[in-house]
């Protein structure tokens, strides 16, 4: 079983090979699907439309279906990769070891906020950004500027308390854990962290930058705290409900999986440790 693990605790090797692996998909052409897939959702999910990725209840599973895609794939590179998670309550400083030369370098300098150190820096000529909101080809980001902090852990464990999974009108207006930890209402947890890395997290081609995977699956592992915190909260909505996926709909783009056959993770992987 693969086990996903805090990026904080991985070896050298480890590291060196999910970023060989981030590489070669990059090269092959099939890393920017990935971002051109997120882009079209965050476009197209509105509040009072068709909503799937983002800013409804699906968030969740859509996310962790899009994640399992991508390790997959990371996989059929090199079988031993696993995606690493960001436990940004722990590492929230612009000098940890996250930002190192040896997983996804530093800060981008200042003026044009471009990254020029690590494996993704645009000098090194191995990624390019090619699906862009503008004709800037390079990764860029800003630690700490859009927003000062990052979530700490009692913020944290205030969202994992909410008990209801979910509640209409189903979106960035809505009660409930889902709408706090994607950061709509309360104290703004995964939204919030797309602002403080700045660059291209801070768009809707956020997957641009490899940061995006290792917040996404701290975000997946919230989930799965939450549901091992509130056995007897589950899923909503459970009936079909207009515009919004609901526990038995197929999700877009795959149209084969449904947030059901989602809750389980440990399917496919488990987590080194509870939050
Ligand atoms: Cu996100």
């Amino acid at each position: 079983m693969a086990v996903r693990k805090n990026q904080a605790t991985l070896t050298a090797k480890e590291k060196r090979d999910f970023v060989d692996a981030l590489l070669q998909l990059k090269r092959l052409g099939r890393y920017d699907a990935y971002v051109a897939t997120h882009n079209r959702f965050i476009v197209s999910d509105t509040d009072n439309g068709e909503r799937t990725g983002h800013r409804s209840p699906s968030f969740l599973p859509w996310h962790r279906r899009f994640l399992l895609q991508f390790e997959q794939d990371l996989q059929s590179v090199n079988p031993s990769v696993t995606l690493p998670y960001w436990d940004w309550t722990a590492d929230r400083t612009a000098t940890a070891g996250l930002w190192a030369d040896d997983l996804l370098g530093g800060n981008g300098r200042s003026g044009d906020n471009r990254v020029t150190t690590g494996p993704f820096a645009a000098g090194g000529g191995q990624w390019t950004i090619t699906v862009r909101p503008d004709s800037r080809d390079y990764l860029r980001r800003s630690l700490g500027t859009g927003v000062a902090q990052l979530p700490t852990r009692a913020e944290v464990e205030s969202v994992l308390a909410v008990q209801t999974y979910d509640a209409a009108p189903w979106n960035s207006s809505s009660a409930g854990f889902r709408n706090q930890l994607e950061g709509w209402r309360g104290v703004n947890l995964h939204n919030r962290v797309h602002v403080w890395v700045g660059g291209l997290m801070g768009t809707g081609m956020s997957p641009n930058d490899p940061v995006f995977w290792l917040h996404h699956c701290f975000i997946d592992k919230l989930w799965a705290e939450w549901q091992r915190r509130h056995p007897q909260q589950g899923y909503l909505p459970t009936a079909a409900t207009a515009n919004v996926v609901s526990l038995n709909t197929a999700m877009k783009p795959w149209n084969d999986t449904t947030p059901a056959d989602m809750l389980d993770h440990t399917r496919h992987y488990t987590y080194d440790s509870a939050f």
